[in-house]
């Protein structure tokens, strides 16, 4: 049994998506991030990081890390949202599922966390500017292989367009700031209309459209 630690919205969605994928039993407990739940001492035993996902397996084991979850759930058990060992794209959507977890997200830091860096105004203002050009090099490398293949790694979506998509819905709050290109809007569409991405939406009562929480 899974118990997978989230916040609405936030990169544990691709998670919760894809266990929904996997059709296997979990629970799941969520943490109110504007509350600071992520740093409860209970929390923090589980996760020192006090970050989501979270994830325990039979209430031992305990996978910190989105993309260190997804690969050990997929594996496990033995998913197509991930090429095998062995497969031509494996190395594609490995590559993708990183850049998502690793490069992209943390872009995101400065733009939702300028007012925590300084209380000067223009300074957070230049802070959120500089996030959001480097979040906008982002995804215009993204619209360029959707301009080449329907999802990133060719027919079949992987968990790095389950995780990408999540992502793309933060970009929803900059008003226009960052901008996705029209096969990367169509491919949110397209990912976001899986049942199991749904199902997740759904259940952390959100929409796929509207910002993020
Ligand atoms: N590298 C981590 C990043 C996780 C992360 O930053 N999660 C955010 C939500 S998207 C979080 O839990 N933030 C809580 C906080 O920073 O206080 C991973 O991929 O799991």
């Amino acid at each position: 049994m899974y118990t997978l630690y989230y916040s609405q919205g936030t990169c544990s969605l691709a998670v919760h998506a894809i266990l929904n994928a996997l059709n296997v039993p979990f629970e799941l407990k969520e943490l109110h991030l504007s509350k600071g739940e992520q740093n409860s001492p209970e929390f923090q035993k589980i996760n020192p990081r006090g970050q989501v996902p979270t994830l325990v397996v039979d209430g031992k084991e305990v996978i910190r890390e989105g993309a260190a979850i997804i690969l050990w759930l997929t594996e496990k058990h033995k998913s197509n949202l991930m090429p095998e060992v062995g497969a031509p794209n494996r190395a594609k959507a490995l590559e993708w599922l990183m850049f998502f977890n690793s490069t992209l997200h943390p872009r995101f830091s400065p733009a939702f966390g300028a007012a925590r860096i300084t209380k000067n105004e223009e300074f957070q203002q230049e802070i959120r500017q500089y996030a959001f050009t480097n979040i906008q090099k982002g995804f215009d490398e993204v619209e360029k292989q959707l301009s080449e293949t329907t999802y990133l790694c060719g027919n079949e979506p992987t968990a790095a367009d389950f995780l990408g998509t999540v992502i793309s819905r933060w970009t929803y709050g900059f008003n226009g700031a960052v901008t996705l290109g029209p096969k990367t809007k169509a491919w949110v569409e397209k990912t976001g209309s899986h049942p199991a991405f749904q199902k997740a939406l759904q259940t952390e009562g959100i929409e796929l459209h509207k910002k993020a929480a």
